[in-house]
Protein backbone atom coordinates (compact mmCIF):
# COMPACT_ATOMS: atom_id res chain seq x y z
CA UNK A 1 0.00 0.00 0.00
CA UNK A 2 1.46 3.54 -0.70
CA UNK A 3 0.71 6.50 1.31
CA UNK A 4 -1.80 7.68 -0.94
CA UNK A 5 -4.18 4.93 -0.02
CA UNK A 6 -4.74 6.47 3.59
CA UNK A 7 -7.47 7.59 5.06
CA UNK A 8 -6.76 10.74 7.37
CA UNK A 9 -9.73 9.91 9.43
CA UNK A 10 -8.49 7.06 10.21
CA UNK A 11 -4.90 7.88 11.43
CA UNK A 12 -6.76 10.60 13.78
CA UNK A 13 -9.11 7.89 14.57
CA UNK A 14 -6.20 5.53 15.35
CA UNK A 15 -4.32 7.93 17.72
CA UNK A 16 -8.11 9.05 19.39
CA UNK A 17 -6.19 12.89 19.65
CA UNK A 18 -9.65 14.20 20.97
CA UNK A 19 -10.06 11.71 24.27
CA UNK A 20 -6.35 12.56 24.80
CA UNK A 21 -7.16 16.20 24.65
CA UNK A 22 -9.66 15.20 27.26
CA UNK A 23 -7.67 13.75 29.64
CA UNK A 24 -4.67 16.00 29.57
CA UNK A 25 -1.62 15.82 32.29
CA UNK A 26 -2.33 19.59 33.18
CA UNK A 27 -5.91 18.38 34.22
CA UNK A 28 -4.43 15.59 36.07
CA UNK A 29 -1.84 18.40 37.50
CA UNK A 30 -4.51 21.39 38.54
CA UNK A 31 -6.04 18.86 40.91
CA UNK A 32 -2.62 18.61 42.84
CA UNK A 33 -1.85 22.41 43.11
CA UNK A 34 -1.86 24.29 46.29
CA UNK A 35 -5.17 26.47 46.62
CA UNK A 36 -3.33 29.68 48.09
CA UNK A 37 -2.75 32.51 45.79
CA UNK A 38 0.59 33.56 46.45
CA UNK A 39 2.10 29.92 46.17
CA UNK A 40 0.16 28.62 43.42
CA UNK A 41 1.01 30.17 40.52
CA UNK A 42 5.12 29.50 41.79
CA UNK A 43 3.73 25.85 41.71
CA UNK A 44 2.29 26.07 38.51
CA UNK A 45 5.04 27.65 36.71
CA UNK A 46 7.55 24.82 37.68
CA UNK A 47 5.35 22.24 36.36
CA UNK A 48 5.06 23.83 33.09
CA UNK A 49 8.88 24.97 32.80
CA UNK A 50 8.24 28.66 33.01
CA UNK A 51 11.62 30.05 34.83
CA UNK A 52 10.43 33.58 34.25
CA UNK A 53 7.12 33.04 35.69
CA UNK A 54 8.68 30.93 38.77
CA UNK A 55 10.80 34.27 39.36
CA UNK A 56 7.89 36.72 39.33
CA UNK A 57 5.50 34.57 41.20
CA UNK A 58 8.14 34.10 43.85
CA UNK A 59 9.09 38.24 43.46
CA UNK A 60 5.42 38.39 44.45
CA UNK A 61 5.33 35.83 47.72
CA UNK A 62 8.11 37.68 49.14
CA UNK A 63 6.88 41.71 48.52
CA UNK A 64 3.44 40.16 50.57
CA UNK A 65 6.34 39.16 52.93
CA UNK A 66 6.92 35.47 52.65
CA UNK A 67 10.78 34.46 53.52
CA UNK A 68 12.71 33.28 50.66
CA UNK A 69 14.24 30.54 51.94
CA UNK A 70 11.09 29.14 53.39
CA UNK A 71 9.26 29.36 49.93
CA UNK A 72 12.04 26.97 48.40
CA UNK A 73 10.17 23.85 50.68
CA UNK A 74 6.77 25.50 50.60
CA UNK A 75 6.14 26.40 47.25
CA UNK A 76 8.86 25.35 44.47
CA UNK A 77 9.05 21.94 46.39
CA UNK A 78 5.24 21.66 46.04
CA UNK A 79 5.67 22.05 42.25
CA UNK A 80 8.56 19.53 41.67
CA UNK A 81 6.46 17.41 44.01
CA UNK A 82 3.73 17.53 41.47
CA UNK A 83 6.51 16.82 38.88
CA UNK A 84 7.73 14.03 40.49
CA UNK A 85 4.07 12.15 41.53
CA UNK A 86 3.17 12.53 37.49
CA UNK A 87 6.46 11.71 36.43
CA UNK A 88 6.33 8.58 38.59
CA UNK A 89 2.55 7.49 37.41
CA UNK A 90 3.71 7.61 34.23
CA UNK A 91 1.32 10.92 33.01
CA UNK A 92 4.21 12.85 31.95
CA UNK A 93 7.90 12.49 30.37
CA UNK A 94 11.28 13.22 30.79
CA UNK A 95 11.28 16.65 28.57
CA UNK A 96 9.20 17.95 30.67
CA UNK A 97 10.71 17.03 33.94
CA UNK A 98 13.87 18.42 32.33
CA UNK A 99 12.42 21.91 32.17
CA UNK A 100 10.57 22.00 35.17
CA UNK A 101 13.94 20.97 37.03
CA UNK A 102 15.28 23.91 35.07
CA UNK A 103 12.47 26.24 36.64
CA UNK A 104 13.38 24.68 39.67
CA UNK A 105 16.90 25.42 40.09
CA UNK A 106 16.65 28.98 38.66
CA UNK A 107 13.80 29.54 41.39
CA UNK A 108 16.17 28.19 43.94
CA UNK A 109 19.22 30.54 43.12
CA UNK A 110 16.70 33.35 42.87
CA UNK A 111 15.71 32.56 46.99
CA UNK A 112 19.06 32.07 47.64
CA UNK A 113 20.26 35.86 46.07
CA UNK A 114 17.13 36.98 48.27
CA UNK A 115 17.95 35.93 51.21
CA UNK A 116 19.97 38.18 53.75
CA UNK A 117 23.59 37.46 53.80
CA UNK A 118 24.79 36.20 57.57
CA UNK A 119 27.63 38.42 58.50
CA UNK A 120 30.46 35.66 59.67
CA UNK A 121 30.92 32.27 58.67
CA UNK A 122 30.23 29.24 61.06
CA UNK A 123 32.57 27.22 58.91
CA UNK A 124 33.07 25.57 55.72
CA UNK A 125 31.04 22.93 53.86
CA UNK A 126 31.41 20.75 50.68
CA UNK A 127 28.35 19.73 48.85
CA UNK A 128 28.42 17.50 45.63
CA UNK A 129 26.23 14.99 43.65
CA UNK A 130 27.68 11.70 43.40
CA UNK A 131 29.71 10.52 40.62
CA UNK A 132 27.87 9.91 37.48
CA UNK A 133 24.51 11.40 38.57
CA UNK A 134 22.89 14.98 37.11
CA UNK A 135 19.74 15.24 40.00
CA UNK A 136 20.98 18.50 41.28
CA UNK A 137 17.58 20.23 42.79
CA UNK A 138 17.88 18.25 46.45
CA UNK A 139 21.68 19.32 46.32
CA UNK A 140 20.91 22.81 45.44
CA UNK A 141 18.23 23.02 48.45
CA UNK A 142 20.43 21.84 51.10
CA UNK A 143 23.54 24.45 49.39
CA UNK A 144 21.08 26.83 49.80
CA UNK A 145 19.74 26.03 53.12
CA UNK A 146 23.29 26.15 54.70
CA UNK A 147 24.32 29.23 52.82
CA UNK A 148 21.11 30.99 54.90
CA UNK A 149 22.02 29.16 57.89
CA UNK A 150 25.60 31.13 57.87
CA UNK A 151 27.64 28.25 56.49
CA UNK A 152 30.50 28.88 53.76
CA UNK A 153 29.60 26.47 51.04
CA UNK A 154 32.26 24.62 48.68
CA UNK A 155 29.34 24.10 46.55
CA UNK A 156 31.03 21.03 44.20
CA UNK A 157 27.92 20.71 41.22
CA UNK A 158 26.67 17.52 40.15
CA UNK A 159 28.47 14.20 38.98
CA UNK A 160 31.68 14.99 40.21
CA UNK A 161 34.28 12.40 40.23
CA UNK A 162 35.35 11.11 43.67
CA UNK A 163 38.68 12.07 42.75
CA UNK A 164 37.63 15.78 42.91
CA UNK A 165 35.48 14.90 46.11
CA UNK A 166 38.76 14.06 47.70
CA UNK A 167 41.14 16.81 46.40
CA UNK A 168 38.33 19.54 47.45
CA UNK A 169 37.98 18.17 51.33
CA UNK A 170 42.29 18.04 51.62
CA UNK A 171 41.96 21.51 50.22
CA UNK A 172 39.07 23.22 52.06
CA UNK A 173 39.10 21.26 55.23
CA UNK A 174 35.51 21.65 55.69
CA UNK A 175 33.94 20.73 59.13
CA UNK A 176 31.38 18.37 57.07
CA UNK A 177 30.84 16.81 53.63
CA UNK A 178 27.68 16.25 51.64
CA UNK A 179 26.35 14.02 49.19
CA UNK A 180 23.34 13.55 47.04
CA UNK A 181 22.47 10.58 45.41
CA UNK A 182 18.64 9.65 43.25
CA UNK A 183 20.14 6.59 41.34
CA UNK A 184 21.03 3.33 42.76
CA UNK A 185 23.88 3.10 39.86
CA UNK A 186 25.56 6.15 41.69
CA UNK A 187 25.55 5.76 45.55
CA UNK A 188 28.01 3.59 45.87
CA UNK A 189 30.35 5.95 44.90
CA UNK A 190 29.66 7.95 48.34
CA UNK A 191 31.34 4.79 50.01
CA UNK A 192 34.23 5.24 47.63
CA UNK A 193 34.49 8.29 49.22
CA UNK A 194 34.63 7.25 52.25
CA UNK A 195 37.54 4.64 51.87
CA UNK A 196 39.78 7.29 50.20
CA UNK A 197 39.16 10.08 53.15
CA UNK A 198 39.71 7.36 55.37
CA UNK A 199 42.63 6.09 53.58
CA UNK A 200 44.01 9.72 53.73
CA UNK A 201 43.31 9.36 57.66
CA UNK A 202 40.33 12.26 56.57
CA UNK A 203 37.84 11.79 59.29
CA UNK A 204 35.20 14.05 58.38
CA UNK A 205 31.35 14.00 58.69
CA UNK A 206 29.92 12.84 55.56
CA UNK A 207 25.77 13.56 55.28
CA UNK A 208 24.30 11.72 52.96
CA UNK A 209 21.04 12.00 51.35
CA UNK A 210 18.67 11.98 48.37
CA UNK A 211 16.17 9.97 46.98
CA UNK A 212 18.17 6.74 46.41
CA UNK A 213 19.62 6.18 49.37
CA UNK A 214 18.11 5.02 52.90
CA UNK A 215 19.77 4.57 56.35
CA UNK A 216 20.66 0.45 56.25
CA UNK A 217 23.20 1.89 53.12
CA UNK A 218 24.58 5.51 54.54
CA UNK A 219 25.34 2.93 57.83
CA UNK A 220 27.42 0.63 55.82
CA UNK A 221 30.61 3.38 55.74
CA UNK A 222 32.41 4.46 58.97
CA UNK A 223 31.83 8.25 57.99
CA UNK A 224 28.15 8.23 56.90
CA UNK A 225 25.24 9.93 58.24
CA UNK A 226 22.13 9.78 56.83
CA UNK A 227 20.15 12.78 55.62
CA UNK A 228 16.43 12.31 55.23
CA UNK A 229 15.25 16.00 54.51
CA UNK A 230 17.70 18.83 53.19
CA UNK A 231 16.88 20.80 56.48
CA UNK A 232 19.19 18.23 57.98
CA UNK A 233 21.57 19.58 57.14
CA UNK A 234 22.42 22.83 58.42
CA UNK A 235 21.19 21.21 61.70
CA UNK A 236 23.76 18.64 61.51
CA UNK A 237 26.09 21.42 60.66
CA UNK A 238 25.31 23.03 64.09
CA UNK A 239 25.43 19.81 65.64
CA UNK A 240 28.90 19.81 65.17
CA UNK A 241 29.76 23.40 66.11
CA UNK A 242 28.08 22.26 69.44
CA UNK A 243 31.15 19.35 69.72
CA UNK A 244 28.90 16.59 68.45
CA UNK A 245 31.28 13.86 67.33
CA UNK A 246 30.83 10.80 64.49
CA UNK A 247 29.33 8.89 66.99
CA UNK A 248 26.92 11.48 68.24
CA UNK A 249 25.89 12.55 65.36
CA UNK A 250 24.57 8.94 63.88
CA UNK A 251 22.90 8.41 66.76
CA UNK A 252 21.43 11.72 66.42
CA UNK A 253 20.30 11.56 62.70
CA UNK A 254 19.67 7.74 62.61
CA UNK A 255 15.89 7.55 61.13
CA UNK A 256 14.48 4.25 62.16
C1 LIG B 1 13.92 15.59 38.15
C2 LIG B 1 14.36 14.21 37.68
C3 LIG B 1 15.26 14.15 36.61
C4 LIG B 1 15.85 15.39 35.95
C5 LIG B 1 17.02 15.90 36.84
C6 LIG B 1 17.23 17.40 36.69
C7 LIG B 1 18.13 17.95 37.76
N1 LIG B 1 18.80 19.02 37.41
O1 LIG B 1 18.20 17.47 38.88
C8 LIG B 1 16.33 14.78 34.58
C9 LIG B 1 15.18 14.89 33.61
C10 LIG B 1 17.58 15.42 33.97
C11 LIG B 1 16.51 13.33 34.96
C12 LIG B 1 17.35 12.47 34.28
C13 LIG B 1 17.44 11.11 34.56
N2 LIG B 1 16.74 10.41 35.49
CO1 LIG B 1 15.60 11.26 36.81
N3 LIG B 1 14.30 11.84 37.98
C14 LIG B 1 13.87 13.03 38.31
C15 LIG B 1 12.70 12.90 39.33
C16 LIG B 1 11.38 13.00 38.55
C17 LIG B 1 12.67 13.89 40.47
C18 LIG B 1 13.97 13.99 41.27
C19 LIG B 1 13.98 15.27 42.10
O2 LIG B 1 14.56 16.26 41.70
N4 LIG B 1 13.29 15.24 43.25
C20 LIG B 1 13.19 16.40 44.13
C21 LIG B 1 14.46 16.53 45.00
C22 LIG B 1 14.34 17.77 45.87
O3 LIG B 1 14.54 15.36 45.80
P1 LIG B 1 15.91 14.76 46.37
O4 LIG B 1 17.06 15.08 45.49
O5 LIG B 1 15.68 13.35 46.76
O6 LIG B 1 16.16 15.62 47.67
C23 LIG B 1 15.36 15.57 48.85
C24 LIG B 1 15.90 14.63 49.92
O7 LIG B 1 16.33 13.40 49.37
C25 LIG B 1 16.95 15.44 50.60
N5 LIG B 1 18.36 15.37 50.20
C26 LIG B 1 18.92 15.22 48.97
N6 LIG B 1 20.25 15.24 49.07
C27 LIG B 1 20.57 15.42 50.35
C28 LIG B 1 21.80 15.54 50.99
C29 LIG B 1 21.84 15.76 52.36
C30 LIG B 1 23.15 15.92 53.03
C31 LIG B 1 20.62 15.85 53.10
C32 LIG B 1 20.65 16.12 54.54
C33 LIG B 1 19.40 15.71 52.47
C34 LIG B 1 19.38 15.51 51.10
O8 LIG B 1 16.55 16.78 50.46
C35 LIG B 1 15.48 16.92 49.50
C36 LIG B 1 14.17 17.28 50.19
O9 LIG B 1 14.28 17.92 51.36
C37 LIG B 1 12.97 11.46 39.89
C38 LIG B 1 11.72 10.71 40.40
C39 LIG B 1 11.72 10.50 41.91
N7 LIG B 1 10.71 9.81 42.35
O10 LIG B 1 12.61 10.94 42.62
C40 LIG B 1 13.63 10.75 38.69
C41 LIG B 1 14.63 9.61 38.97
C42 LIG B 1 15.56 9.98 40.11
N8 LIG B 1 15.37 9.58 37.70
C43 LIG B 1 15.69 8.39 37.33
C44 LIG B 1 16.41 8.06 36.14
C45 LIG B 1 16.59 6.59 35.85
C46 LIG B 1 16.92 9.07 35.30
C47 LIG B 1 17.72 8.88 34.00
C48 LIG B 1 18.73 7.74 33.96
C49 LIG B 1 16.65 8.75 32.90
C50 LIG B 1 17.10 8.35 31.55
N9 LIG B 1 16.54 7.23 31.14
O11 LIG B 1 17.88 9.04 30.91
C51 LIG B 1 18.42 10.25 33.84
C52 LIG B 1 19.71 10.31 34.70
C53 LIG B 1 20.94 10.65 34.00
C54 LIG B 1 22.08 10.66 35.00
N10 LIG B 1 23.20 10.11 34.62
O12 LIG B 1 21.97 11.14 36.12
C55 LIG B 1 15.19 7.32 38.31
C56 LIG B 1 16.30 6.71 39.18
C57 LIG B 1 16.05 5.23 39.42
C58 LIG B 1 17.08 4.57 40.25
N11 LIG B 1 16.65 4.00 41.33
O13 LIG B 1 18.22 4.55 39.97
C59 LIG B 1 14.08 8.13 39.09
C60 LIG B 1 13.87 7.67 40.55
C61 LIG B 1 12.78 7.98 38.27
C62 LIG B 1 12.22 6.57 38.28
N12 LIG B 1 11.21 6.31 39.09
O14 LIG B 1 12.68 5.73 37.55
N13 LIG B 1 15.77 13.00 36.06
Amino acid sequence: MTSLDLDPSEILERYNVKMEKAMTPDDAAAELYPKDDLIRPIAESIYEGEEDDTVEGLKKAIKAGKDPIALIDDALMVGMGVVTKLYDEGIIFLPNVMMSADAMLDGIDFCKSQAKEPPVSKGKIVCHVAEGDVHDIGKSIVSALLRANGFDVVDLGRDVPVDEVIEAVKKEKPMMVTGTALMTTTMYAFKAVNDRLLEAGIKVPFQCGGGAVNQDFVSTYELGVYGEEAADAPKMAEAILAGADLGKLKEQFHQH
